[in-house]
């Protein structure tokens, strides 16, 4: 690691620099990615200084990095989110190479993106009507990754405070505190933006409802962009099929994404009631007879009974047992992985974790293949070498 002194004698004399520095990746285009220094790995020895300047410079510091040789060897990959270490840093073009990606905490498939703390699922009051059953397939398909859920019902400004706080109240039900906003009328922003400090969110929703709006308000300084590198590759990179990280001007980061309407329901059935709280509230308090119960007909089930999205289970369930038998009959994990890269859909080849008994403490990697999401994202932010 370098000195202070030495750290901003790098700053104003361009030179390539040898040490390792750790970042995150913001943006992956083909085999370039766009990495942003941590300040904790730049931050100056505590003396009295004027290092200010330099310090809040090397924070802002992107760099467009490539991935080296021994990496891609290893078949290595490289996501957005990713903590990654950076070495031959080249300070003058702003250049570096990945020399190593630290272990993911999170991860997702699709949309292709690592470490993310929370998904911000956005859902309109109207303009799309907010339909109970979507809302419901939507959340399921969150929960099922095991990443914290955060639910914000936007566009609040169309509808009365009467029918704002039924959505509030219905929601609680379902074990949910929505965050209701509404961008045009300044609702509910100060609060939604406080959930997001300090944390990685990927929001995702229905298309239509508001989320890049959202996100363009969260992040107004454009000039936060990954854009602001220039390089040779600037053309076109900024579509967006891309999933990107944006700075929050508070900290944290955020990812829009191209809106879907309806994610597929591919878990294991057994494991469908623990993505309903109401559900999993019920299996906290008692268990089932069996232990591989599916809450249908079975004697003294705890989950059977009378909440208002019983009706949904029964439904996603029959869903789920119709993927897992398409699943069986495909044969062994052999096939499933040829279907797999002929992109075929079948993308969990790993058995889903029961989130209740089987959590990994420390890394989560839980793969989901959130597909409908990002169907035409798929070539767009992963490695393709
Ligand atoms: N009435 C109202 N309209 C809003 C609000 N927020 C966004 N909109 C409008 O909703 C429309 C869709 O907004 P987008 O931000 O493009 O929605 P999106 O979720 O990103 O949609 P996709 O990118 O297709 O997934 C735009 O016309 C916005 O102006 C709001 O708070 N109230
Ligand atoms: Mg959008
Ligand atoms: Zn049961």
């Amino acid at each position: 690691m370098l000195s202070r002194g030495e750290r901003e004698n790098a700053l104003e004399v361009p030179q390539t620099e040898s040490q390792a520095f750790v970042g995150i990746v913001l943006a992956v285009q083909a085999n370039y990615y766009w990495v942003r220094l941590d300040a904790s790995c730049s931050t100056p020895s505590p003396e009295p200084s004027s290092s200010e300047q330099a310090y809040s410079e090397l924070k802002e510091v992107t760099l467009l990095c490539t991935r080296r040789t021994r990496l891609k060897k290893m078949g290595q990959q490289v996501a957005v989110g990713d903590r990654v270490q950076v070495e031959e840093i080249d300070w003058t073009d702003s250049r570096a190479a990945i020399s190593q990606v630290l272990p993911r905490q999170t991860e997702l498939d699709r949309p292709p993106i690592a470490n993310v703390d929370q998904i911000l699922l956005v859902f309109a009051l109207e303009e799309p009507t907010i339909d109970p059953f979507q809302l419901s397939r939507f959340l399921v398909k969150a929960e099922s990754t095991d990443i914290p859920v955060l639910l914000c019902l936007n566009k609040g400004d169309l509808v009365t405070a009467e029918a704002r706080q039924q959505w509030r109240d219905r929601l609680q039900l379902w074990g949910y505190d929505p965050v209701i906003v509404s961008l045009h009328a300044s609702m509910g922003l100060d609060l939604l933006y406080s959930h997001l400090s300090d944390r990685m969110t990927v929001v995702c929703g229905p298309s239509g409802v508001g989320k890049s709006s959202l996100t363009n308000y969260l992040i107004p300084d454009t000039t936060q962009r990954v854009n602001t590198v220039s390089g040779k590759l600037s053309r076109g990179r900024h579509t967006t099929r891309h999933v990107e990280l944006f700075q929050l001007p508070l900290g944290g980061l955020i990812a829009d994404t191209p809106g879907f309407n309806q994610p597929d329901l591919n878990c294991a059935p057994v494991d469908l009631a623990q993505y309903f709280p109401e559900a999993r509230q019920r299996l906290d308090a008692d268990s089932c007879q069996f232990s591989n119960c599916l809450h249908r007909d079975e004697p003294n089930c705890v989950v059977r009974g009378d909440w208002e999205r019983y009706e949904y289970y029964l439904t996603f369930l029959e869903e789920a047992i119709v993927y897992q038998t398409a699943i069986d009959r495909s044969g062994d994990a052999e096939s499933t992985t040829k279907a797999k890269n002929r992109g075929e859909g079948l993308v969990q080849t790993e058995p889903m974790l029961d989130r209740k008994k089987y959590r990994r403490p420390s890394r989560r990697t839980t793969k989901q293949d959130l597909r409908e999401l990002y169907r035409d994202v798929n070539e767009s932010a992963t490695d393709n070498d």
